[in-house]
């Protein structure tokens, strides 16, 4: 999806627009999930709109990201189609996988979603991945990798972003720090109180962001991505958020009260606070915001039948695309290694 001027009022628009988009795939998520309509694990990004929004809004269409098990809003703001998410998470062969991959796993490359990752922390290698081919292929290109404030304490995540602050790679870091890693809350997972402080370590920005704010997310991951553009490497971006469901559907989250998710809610809810905004600014009316969401409960409800009308994949399909033939690019990287006078590794 286009990048976004959030100086220009109809942009502006266009991310509310997004941000509904999401709210209402979601709240349809849940609804059929719960009717059994849906198969297999659902985790519902409903809460965390603004951050998915904000990032991407501040992307380009040839920029990546990766995901992790809770990525719907990732998909959708990155510019996927919502009829064929739906048809994915309903096992559908009109889906982005063909149905094999269902709510966790969905991918795109055309449009730069390199993949949810239900591994946790297992996304940030790859958008670390996609910041190295950049820089070895002088691309433009920038890889942008959102994970959760457990997969922080992954070792995989602090090996990737210290290689690339090592590397100077193009890459962009994104914590959704929604409090909670699965049942864990943050004070017991962590020492610190802000997770962006660890980028001190790696000698690159570190920047605590208010998730809840559509705008403060993309004026962040803008001048990230200016900076990793400049080639003077990654930054890590700390969005405190919240997350208004359990952890998955049908969690009965004994480890937080409803009165907290009801503060949030009422008084910290993104797209309250930014459809407020765009009322004082005269950017939007009053009935402006039921309008876009009648639009997009439209939608939502074309993409369910879309989904639902979806023929299943065939069962001979079971293990398509679960080898590949090796890109060339592999041999490209091969005779590096074993060129003259190499020491082995595949060199920078
Ligand atoms: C390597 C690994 N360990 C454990 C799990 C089980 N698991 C799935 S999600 C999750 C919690 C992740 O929390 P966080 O990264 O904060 O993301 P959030 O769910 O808050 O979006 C856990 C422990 C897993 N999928 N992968």
């Amino acid at each position: 999806m286009a990048t976004l001027d959030m100086t220009a009022p109809s942009d502006r628009r266009q991310a509310l627009r997004r941000m509904l988009l999401i709210r209402e795939f979601e709240r349809a998520v849940r609804d059929n999930f719960a009717d059994g309509e849906i198969p297999g694990f659902v985790h519902l990004y409903l809460g965390q709109e603004a951050v998915a929004v904000g990032a991407c809004a501040a992307l380009t269409d040839d920029d990546y990201v990766t995901s992790t098990h809770r990525g719907h809003g990732h998909c959708l703001a990155k510019g996927m189609d919502e009829r064929r998410l739906m048809a994915e998470l309903y096992g559908r062969s009109e889906g982005y996988c063909r149905g094999k991959g269902g709510s966790m796993h969905a991918a795109d490359l055309d449009e730069g979603m390199l993949g949810a990752q239900p591994i946790v922390g297992a996304g940030v290698p790859l958008a670390t991945g996609a910041g190295l081919t950049a820089q070895l292929h002088d691309r433009d290109w920038v890889g942008l990798s959102f994970f959760g404030d457990g997969a922080v304490a992954e070792g995989q995540v602090h090996e990737s972003i210290n290689l690339a602050a090592t590397w100077d790679l193009p890459a962009i870091y994104v914590i959704e720090n929604n409090l909670y890693s699965e049942g864990m809350t943050f004070e017991k997972q962590h020492n610190v109180d802000d997770l962006a402080d660890s980028a001190a370590a790696y000698g690159i920005p570190g920047v605590v962001v208010d998730g809840m704010d559509v705008e403060a997310v993309y004026e962040a991951v803008t001048e990230a991505r200016e900076r990793a553009a400049r080639g003077d490497g990654p930054t890590l971006i700390e969005a405190k958020t919240y997350r208004y469901r359990g952890h998955y559907e049908g969690d009965p989250e004994p480890y937080r009260t409803q009165a907290e998710v009801d503060e949030w809610r009422e008084n910290r809810d993104a797209i309250d606070t930014f459809a407020a905004r765009l009322r004082e600014e005269d950017i939007i009316d009053e009935g402006d915001r039921e309008e876009m969401e009648a639009a997009v409960k439209a939608d939502i409800e074309a993409a369910i039948e879309y989904a639902r009308d979806a023929p299943f994949p065939d069962p001979e399909e079971a293990y398509d695309d679960v080898f590949v033939e090796p890109n060339p690019d592999v041999e490209y990287f091969r005779e590096r290694r074993d060129g003259a006078g190499s020491t082995g590794g595949a060199g920078r």
